[in-house]
């Protein structure tokens, strides 16, 4: 069709854009020609979008013929949201499944939409993006309308579409910083590092291998830039859950993927908190998490019979350490089996009295699953799934496979009777063992066989007594006569271009409906995860809790995740801090690493455990994890690491108000609960590639030490106040990126909170439930040495028991607090909604730490719901002492004032004031 005039006007807006770049790649031996634009037309299509039909220019071989027609669908989804969607024009393709990840479906492709004979601009009222193309050879790109920076464009790369084979790539400014891709242990940190490998494919390959596709598939990344201090972030998602390398050179990133097809959405942030936040409106805001999961966990694969893990729970209360949670890995199982007790190690009416002595002290339970399923007739789980026809097919048997029970069948979480199943199952084992969590792990899925197998006839699988359980004892063959086992082309799968199958379901199999495994493989974790919290929240109402090993996009909004099987090195300290900020902007902020490592290493445990309980201790989710090889490494087996738990545990349990708080703010806008600094402080470039330390929230940064023998830790601070929450009375005062030494003793770690925030805090304790009850203290952090400034904070409370995190009267309190010092006045406010919870809790606001203040406090006056208070005689002012800058060259003296002995119904607004008098 011809082509209207502002139709060229697009493309002279492009050149212009885009010539700049120059025609940058010489090309390898060609995949494909590209395409051709023969058509493009607006539609009314959902509210206004473009449509348009691409024609290959001339068709290859390699790696399968070329999809001759293309459509093309682009729709500004709302301001901050562009979707650019390409497909075959003739044939539907694979997507992720609506019903999985909802979302607007793009026109059916037999539709006839072209209702629009005039072209206009596609874009949407106020959107911050704009869709620019030119027809021939295709390309497009997405600009940023404030500035006109090009944020994605494909122009001057090969554009390839094929059944098995798809490759697009965008040219990015060398000055980009890129973030996420994963999962993946990033050696190098968290920004993303030119020609380092990103395969996604979910695999079990465990985190000690370094850029390799590990258990989850997140194929979203943050481009971060900083153009002579104009400053902008915007997300690229590319959604589609077929294996994919992808390429990222420093100056273009180039994706490889073999099925499914091209859609992606383009977040405008312009701050990083936005782009997380646009991500979530997305795929889903994180999960609401109850308060306990706040607490500390300890688990260990290999705790062989109850009474172990009742000395477990023994030596924590003893050593006087932090536990709220306490995990079985599959020893509880008999014979591996999910959904079963061993009688003998685990007694069914012993494990009940365990259970009813540890929820009444207000602890909680949590066990472990496989998707395996044993094959073995007099198994009620296996049964019953036979009967519903549950399981993932390869030619019309259920698919074999071998996990720890030895053979075994996977379910199909796709199927919605594998769902119901899945859901009663669980119903029926909540009967038998009344858990508080699941922790789904082995799904993505993980299996010890490769292709199609049978059960042998010529020995006993699995071996009896076997002590090598792992060994693959099925009879199997490799599938490689399918193109779904043999694609053309080869992903870097387990970092080894491992056949697709290898470890996991044949991806010849086939899911309900006839969904291939090539297609569904990596939302095999993410579908379980979905089931698992149907199951959970059918059970009595409550907010579930679950930790998944696998997971896609989407994920977070169901499950919390630990970064899988790391080791106890000085290494695997390190990397858990780049995954971790990852999971934060994959939409999982629930994240957290075994702390003191998974598998044994040849180091001394000791000083590393030390330092990763003072690390582990403000992951999201703190929990000790460890290989049934390694040595006993629970907290209280050392008397330095039990010193060192239950100094930063102490104050992880002091801070749980904030981070139940954080987890509400993830809950409403994704923000991640651990950020990288530079979240925070955009501007600050030197943030860019931190990977050493991180905030909670917005201003709480951990300075761990992560380098065995050191008693000190170099840590960068952005300009401004920051006060070490251990000792309110030292402060650094930052004025540059220069690395500030901060004392750091083995039993120690740095933890400061920055100027501007008024943090909630409480008497912590050793049990989350009994923390919660305590007084508060609000910190409240003004710029060291000042007479003007403000800040401050907010506390969300609820009874943890609702699946949501919502402000219902009666059920949940949010309060913000702000705080200004204006001259001599200081003044401190709340403001309440829905005070009535709180009220019914008699939670109280005992005290304020005021930081950063010069001279001494008098002339308090307090009101409580606009009425002043008379008798305020056990409210007393309390002058710490005098901040001590732990920089050099500091002059100014600024003080720690507490205002004591408060009684402030945390439910009522207050307004508190005083003057502060200096004292030469
Ligand atoms: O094949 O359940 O990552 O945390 O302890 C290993 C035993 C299976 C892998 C998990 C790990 C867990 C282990 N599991």
């Amino acid at each position: 069709m011809a082509l209207s005039s502002p139709f060229l006007w697009f493309l002279g807006l492009l050149v212009s854009l885009c010539w700049c770049w120059g025609t940058t790649l010489a090309s390898e031996a060609k995949v494909g020609y590209g395409y051709r634009m023969t058509s493009l037309e607006e539609s009314t299509f959902n509210g206004g979008s473009l449509i348009g039909y691409l024609k290959v220019k001339q068709s290859t071989s390699k790696y399968g013929p070329d999809i001759p027609n293309l459509r093309l669908f682009v729709k500004h989804e709302n301001q901050d949201r562009l979707r650019v969607h390409i497909t075959d024009a003739d044939n539907p393709r694979w997507e992720v499944p609506y019903n999985l990840l909802p979302r607007a479906p793009p026109p059916p492709l037999t539709e006839n939409l072209k209702t629009s004979s005039h072209f206009s601009a596609p874009s949407y009222p106020g959107s911050n993006l704009i869709f620019t193309f030119e027809p021939d050879p295709f390309y497009f790109a997405v600009t940023r309308k404030s500035t006109g920076e090009t944020i994605f464009n494909t122009s001057g790369f090969d554009f390839v579409f094929k059944d098995q084979y798809i490759q697009i790539s965008t040219q990015l400014p060398k000055t980009a910083s890129l973030y996420g891709l994963g999962e993946n242990t990033q050696p190098g940190g968290i920004r993303l590092r030119p020609n380092d490998p990103y395969t996604l494919y979910t695999t079990d390959i465990s985190a000690i291998n370094l850029n390799t596709d590990l258990y989850g598939s997140h194929p979203i990344y943050m481009d971060l830039r900083n153009n002579g201090g104009r400053v902008s972030a915007h997300g690229v998602l590319l959604l589609n859950s077929n294996g994919m390398d992808v390429f990222y050179k420093g100056t273009s990133l180039t994706y490889k993927i073999i099925g499914g097809l091209l859609d992606f959405y383009f977040f405008s942030g312009p701050s990083p908190l936005d782009v997380v936040d646009q991500y979530t409106t997305l795929i889903g805001r994180p999960a609401a998490m109850p308060y306990w999961a706040l607490g500390f966990h300890q688990c260990r694969w290999g705790y062989k019979n109850l009474s172990v893990v009742e000395g477990v729970v023994e030596g924590y209360k003893k050593a006087n350490i932090p536990l709220d949670v306490i995990w079985n890995d599959d020893d509880h199982m008999d014979a591996a089996k999910d959904f079963t007790l061993d009688p003998i190690n685990y007694p069914r009416p012993k494990l009940l009295e365990f259970l009813d002595r540890i929820h009444s002290e207000g602890m909680h339970y949590i066990v472990l699953i496989d998707p395996g399923i044993a094959v073995n007739s007099s198994y009620g789980v296996y049964q019953r799934g036979m009967q519903k026809d549950v399981f993932i097919k390869l030619e019309g048997q259920p698919y074999l496979a071998q996990v720890w029970p030895g053979p075994v069948y996977f379910p199909d979480y796709l199927n919605p009777n594998g769902v119901s199943w899945w859901v009663d199952e669980i119903s029926r084992f909540h009967q038998l063992v009344p858990v508080d969590g699941l922790w789904i792990d082995m799904n993505e899925a993980s299996n010890f066989c490769t292709g199609k197998c049978v059960i042998p006839t010529t020995h006993q699988c699995p071996e009896p007594n076997s002590t090598t359980p792992w060994v693959c004892c099925l009879d199997c063959k490799n599938l490689t006569n399918t193109r779904w086992d043999n694609p053309p082309y080869k992903i870097n799968a387990s970092g080894k271009s491992a056949p697709l199958g290898y470890n996991t379901i044949a991806t010849s199999a086939t899911h309900y409906d006839g969904v291939l495994e090539y297609n569904a493989h990596s939302l095999y974790g993410f579908s379980q995860a979905i089931a698992t919290h149907k199951a959970l929240l059918g059970l009595d109402g409550k907010r579930p809790f679950i930790l998944s090993r696998s997971s896609f996009v989407g994920s977070g909004s169901y499950a919390a995740h630990w970064t899988g099987d790391n080791k106890g090195t000085w290494e695997d300290l390190k990397y858990s801090i780049s995954t971790m900020l990852n999971f934060g902007l994959f939409g999982m902020p629930m994240v957290g690493s075994d702390i003191c490592g998974f598998y044994p290493a040849a180091v001394p445990l000791e000083e590393l455990c030390n330092r990763w309980i003072e690390l582990g201790a403000f992951y999201p989710f703190s929990r000790d994890h460890a290989n049934f090889a390694s040595p006993r490494q629970e907290l209280y087996q050392w008397d330095s690491v039990a010193k060192s738990a239950r100094n930063a545990l102490g104050l992880r349990y002091k801070l749980l108000p904030y981070l139940y708080t954080l987890i509400y703010e993830a809950h409403l806008t994704g923000a991640p609960v651990a950020r990288p600094v530079f979240y925070s402080f955009p501007e600050f470039t030197s943030s860019y590639g931190l990977s050493t330390q991180f905030l909670l929230g917005s201003g709480v940064m951990v300075s761990p030490v992560l380098e065995q023998g050191a008693t000190s830790v170099k840590a960068m601070f952005p300009p401004g106040s920051w006060y070490n929450l251990f000792d309110m009375t030292k402060a650094v005062i930052s004025k540059d990126a220069s690395l500030v030494t901060l004392d750091a003793p083995l039993n120690e770690v740095n933890v400061h909170v920055y100027q501007g925030m008024v943090l909630p805090m409480q008497r912590g304790g050793v049990i989350s439930k009994e923390a919660r009850q305590t007084p508060f203290t609000l910190v409240i952090a003004f710029p060291y040495g000042t007479d003007g400034a403000e800040a401050n904070g907010k506390v969300y409370v609820d009874d943890d028991e609702r699946p949501e995190m919502i402000l219902v009267e009666g059920e949940a309190t949010y309060v913000e607090f702000e705080a200004s010092v204006k001259g001599k006045t200081v003044t401190v406010t709340s403001n309440v909604q829905m005070g009535k919870y709180s009220l019914s809790k008699g939670l109280m606001i005992e005290k304020m730490s005021v930081l950063g203040l010069q001279g001494k406090g008098k002339e308090l006056a307090i009101e409580v719901d606009g009425t002043a208070l008379v008798n305020t005689t056990s409210v007393y002012f309390n002058h710490v002492g005098e901040v001590q800058e732990e920089v050099e060259g500091g002059s100014k003296k600024g003080m720690l004032v507490e205002v004591g002995g408060l009684e402030l119904p945390l439910g009522k607004s207050f307004s508190l004031s005083w003057k502060m008098e200096i004292v030469s």
